[in-house]
């Protein structure tokens, strides 16, 4: 049986990993990241369900309840994971909607898998969805099912929330579907994106694409219905991080991993989903580049970049991967000393409490995505340094660098550049850095992840419906 509701949120994958423990039974761990976070207590005060994929290939997952959360399984085949979720959704539409970092593929049965997986999700949720519920679709994978939902229930109030970068137009032109992405995503009463830019791209294309009358951030459709694009620029559980930070375990941790590194050399730390957005080889390069100088002296500085492992099947990863491998060998090899190493690398996933820790004993914080929506390791960085230290060194072209403008601010295409701004934030008077941390805390501990649901759901809530009746908002916490 299907549970029903008045808030259902629906999102590629369910906020839960399968764990098969030794004698064959089985059960679910919560997993980590920002949208489980930041959805979480809205899910409760409304008695949401969440509608997912579970991450394997069974067909016979019943709905479940975990931890109090209502959560209905999505089935995909293993063709379908290859077509829908590592093709169409990661090798195709992903480096599209990321300043095309990496080369997009085109398959037309890639496509044809992400509209019947697309459609598999919608029809869940006319099963779920109470008469006049509210909706609200996650990210690039599922673009189509705001549209689909509305032909199959108009009575709902659709919102869809794109967690990566919407491109500007000269790219998306590149998709041959671009045409029923837009109109899948039009389907909903409020599309919300990162930035503002992303929100101005989108309104573009309907124009030039679709031909729908626009101004500012709404689209009119012919059949009275509108659309609103609008930034809603996603953040933390910013309390909840600084409260793990402050935890003796976590402290203790802190002091163990700076020892272990060899106080008191300075650290400097990346910690990135394995993704050749991030721009991970760059900075090791701009690092490496100035022990060579001579600027920075493996005695005294230490590089720890953890690379979590990310859509290993997919072969840009795979290859990622090998690249980073031969870049730390070749490093380390030519720049370590016996204990030593110049870059401390990671290729591994940790539980929250060793990120905490990692952010408390890291000096230099450094994030150069080539482009990123948001990039939420900056800002958990700077809830974890409640004692006003530690300086950010963050790409301009992170979603992120729009808010944080006190941190150190980098074109990560520029080497040299990269190279100034590391030594400028290791060598920063503690006067300094202490200046920059205070006023990027204040902006992350009053946007935090609940003033941003809080925002979407208000902001969906006030579209005009043209479905007749006014539909209830739900209570945002
Ligand atoms: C997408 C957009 C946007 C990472 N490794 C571990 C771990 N993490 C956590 C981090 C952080 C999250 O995963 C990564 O979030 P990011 O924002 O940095 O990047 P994406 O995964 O690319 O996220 C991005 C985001 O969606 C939200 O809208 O900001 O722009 O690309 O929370 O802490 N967590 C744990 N162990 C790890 O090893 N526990």
């Amino acid at each position: 049986m299907s549970p029903s509701a008045q808030l259902v949120i629906v999102a590629n994958r369910l906020p839960v990993d399968r764990v098969d423990e030794p004698d064959g039974s089985r059960r679910w761990r919560r997993s980590p990241g920002g949208l489980v976070t930041a959805l979480d207590p809205v899910m409760r005060a409304n008695d949401g369900v969440w509608i997912g994929w579970a991450g394997g290939t069974e067909t016979d997952l019943e709905p479940f309840e975990d931890d109090g959360l209502s959560l209905v399984p999505v089935p995909l085949s293993s063709e379908e994971i290859e077509g829908f979720y590592e093709g169409m959704s990661n090798a195709t539409l992903w480096p599209i909607y990321h300043d095309v970092v990496a080369k997009p593929e085109f398959h037309r049965e890639w496509w044809d898998a992400y509209v019947t997986v697309n459609r598999r999700f919608a029809e869940k949720v006319v099963n779920v969805a109470e008469e006049g519920a509210t909706v609200w679709v996650h990210d690039y994978q599922l673009q189509l099912v705001p549209q689909m939902l509305r032909e199959l229930r108009p009575d709902l109030r659709i919102g869809f929330y794109l967690h990566i970068p919407f491109p500007p137009a000269e790219l998306f032109a590149q998709l041959p579907w671009r045409r029923q992405l837009l109109e899948g995503l039009l389907g909903a009463d409020l599309v919300g994106f990162q930035m503002s830019g992303g929100a101005a791209n989108f309104v573009r294309l309907v124009r030039q694409r679709v031909g729908h009358k626009t101004h500012r951030d709404l689209v009119y459709l012919p059949d009275g219905r509108t659309v609103r694009a609008a930034a809603f620029p996603i953040s933390i559980d910013a309390a909840g991080f600084e409260e793990l930070a402050r935890s003796e375990g976590v402290e203790e941790r802190a002091t163990e991993i700076r020892e272990a590194l060899g106080e008191p050399r300075k650290v400097f730390l990346g910690i990135d989903r394995l993704d050749y957005t991030k721009g991970i080889i760059a900075r090791l390069r701009a690092f490496s580049e100035l022990i060579q100088d001579g600027e920075l002296d493996v005695d005294e500085a230490v590089f720890v970049q953890v690379a979590t492992p990310s859509r290993e099947r997919v072969e840009q990863y795979r290859i990622l991967r090998d690249e980073i491998d031969r870049l730390v060998g070749r490093i380390n090899g030519d720049l370590g000393k016996i204990g030593q190493p110049a870059i401390s690398y990671l290729h591994s996933s940790y539980p929250r409490e060793e990120m905490a820790a990692l952010y408390r004993a890291a000096d230099v914080m450094v994030v150069t995505p080539y482009r990123d929506g948001m990039n939420l390791v900056a800002k958990e960085y700077v809830a974890c340094r409640y004692d006003d230290a530690g300086a950010l060194v963050l790409s301009e072209f992170a979603g992120a660098s729009d808010e944080l403008r006190q941190a150190w601010l980098v074109n990560p295409y520029d080497i040299n550049g990269m190279k100034t701004a590391l030594l400028d934030a290791y060598r920063a008077p503690a006067k300094e850095t202490s200046r920059r941390m205070r006023a990027m805390r204040k902006t992350v501990l009053r946007k935090d992840v609940t003033a941003w649901a809080r925002a979407f759901l208000s902001g969906l809530a006030e579209v005009p419906p043209d479905h007749g009746k006014q539909v209830k908002p739900p209570r945002a916490s």
